[in-house]
């Protein structure tokens, strides 16, 4: 990875034009071989933290993502006790892997944020997986931004307004491509309705890989 890249040296990019206030979208921001650094730095932490299936909170619904983390601290939901971050895998009780330093250094480098992300949700949806509308509401530092890498197959993701009535529009997200969301977009609706089948030859198995980097307290 070139050092320019990490090391802040690099200009910031120009995100694409016409999105809303707060709502920073860079295709194709990540080449291939970090894409690829990526893909092989989440198969290093799912030998410690395998993917997993998250239910929702009373009904106990299994989500069609599966879900595991690396960080200080991951989003967990379950039938008893709903949204929450924990320090610890829901499985195997295992503390979650470190975050790849290249997450970190794309976090510094784009968000310029004065604290560390804390969670990096690893989703991963399969062929028919998908994510219903909704907001990221379960952190205190709701004034961070929050930063989404796609990985694998191109997915149809859906961004809507402060109220779930709002008006939306639809993004397509292919591997590589990088989102911020932050200020007065932070609580933003959105969803992913569709993964696009072999779409990409990231990942052997197929499928989407999407990280989120968050901060969860107040620094
Ligand atoms: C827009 N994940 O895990 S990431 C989630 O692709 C989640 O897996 C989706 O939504 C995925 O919560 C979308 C992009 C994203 C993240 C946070 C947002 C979009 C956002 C916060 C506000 C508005
Ligand atoms: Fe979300």
């Amino acid at each position: 990875m070139s050092l320019e890249f990490l090391s802040g040296l690099a200009d910031l990019p120009s995100p694409i034009p016409g999105l809303p206030e707060g709502v920073r979208y860079y295709p194709g921001l990540i080449g291939r071989r970090r894409q690829e650094v990526l893909r092989v730095a989440v198969a290093e932490a799912v030998k410690t933290a395998p993917f997993y299936i998250p239910r929702m909170p009373r009904s106990g619904k299994s989500m069609s993502v599966q879900m595991t983390n690396m960080g200080p601290l991951g989003w967990l939901t379950d039938k008893e006790k709903g949204y929450r971050y924990e320090p610890r895998h829901p499985v195997t009780g295992a503390p979650w892997p470190p975050m790849p330093p290249l997450l970190l250094e794309m976090w510094d480098w784009l968000t310029a944020w004065p604290a560390p992300p804390e969670a990096c949700l690893v989703n991963y949806y399969g062929p028919h997986a998908k994510m219903g509308a909704h907001q990221d509401r379960d952190e205190e530092a709701i004034d961070a931004p929050v930063l989404s890498v796609s990985l694998g197959d191109s997915a149809r993701f859906r961004l809507g307004g402060l109220k779930r009535s709002d008006p939306s529009r639809h993004l397509l997200l292919h591997s590589g491509d990088v989102l911020i969301l932050e200020g007065p977009s932070r609580m933003r609706f959105h969803g992913i309705e569709r993964v696009l089948g072999g779409s990409s030859g990231l990942l052997p198995e197929g499928g989407r890989i999407n990280l989120t980097l968050r901060r969860v307290t107040l620094a």
